[in-house]
């Protein structure tokens, strides 16, 4: 991948994967405009998932799409940029939305078994800016974590998922909404 630009960041580039940062994908007027879009036209659903012995309500909200057919114009550009800046094809969206600083994805990583070998995982960012935590699943830790700014792309990829963990922490202070978009390379 020929991804060199001024402020681009490798974090993890060896036998436990690749972890990136690739910041201005997407100019700020675009990103902008893409948040607004999405904002207001997605289908924004709330989920629950299973904890201990109830379920809970996911802090955050999940748009997602079935099949091709439905999606719209906008999703299949960004897809396309997402393809093209990183060279390699995706099979899979979802958009995730952070609307206060209340939202949140608490320590996990993608299953594997969803994904291809060495399945990449890449997550554009919109609206406002909020941390990526990183810990290696192996003790003694090591972390490292990412402001993920509008317009960016957040990378994982090789085996990343088998040996690393990420998060998006709650904030004490108030935040603007923020959207991410998860581009995978499914099974
Ligand atoms: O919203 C993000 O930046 C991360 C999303 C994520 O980790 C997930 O949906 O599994």
């Amino acid at each position: 991948m020929a991804l060199f630009g001024s402020g681009n960041r490798e974090f993890v580039d060896d036998e436990s994967g690749k972890i990136a940062y690739y910041p201005a994908v997407f100019r700020a007027a675009e990103s902008k405009r893409l948040f607004e879009h999405f904002s207001l036209n997605l289908e924004w659903a709330h989920e629950t998932m299973w904890m201990y012995d109830h379920t809970v309500e996911v802090p955050r909200l999940i748009a997602r799409f079935s099949g091709e057919g439905e999606m719209p114009g906008e999703v299949r550009a960004v897809w396309k940029r997402v393809e093209e800046f990183l060279k390699a094809p995706f099979n899979s969206v979802s958009f995730q939305c952070y609307r206060d600083a209340n939202d949140s994805v608490s320590w996990h990583s993608d299953h594997t078994e969803d994904l291809i070998e060495n399945g990449i995982v890449a997550v554009v960012s919109l609206g406002a800016v909020r941390e990526m935590r990183v810990r290696s699943k192996k003790r003694p830790r090591r972390t490292f974590s990412c402001a993920l700014d509008p317009g960016s792309i957040f990378f994982m990829g090789g085996r990343a998922q088998d040996f690393w963990e990420h998060h998006i922490p709650k904030l004490r202070d108030a935040v603007e909404p923020r959207i991410s978009i998860a581009f995978r390379q499914k099974r």
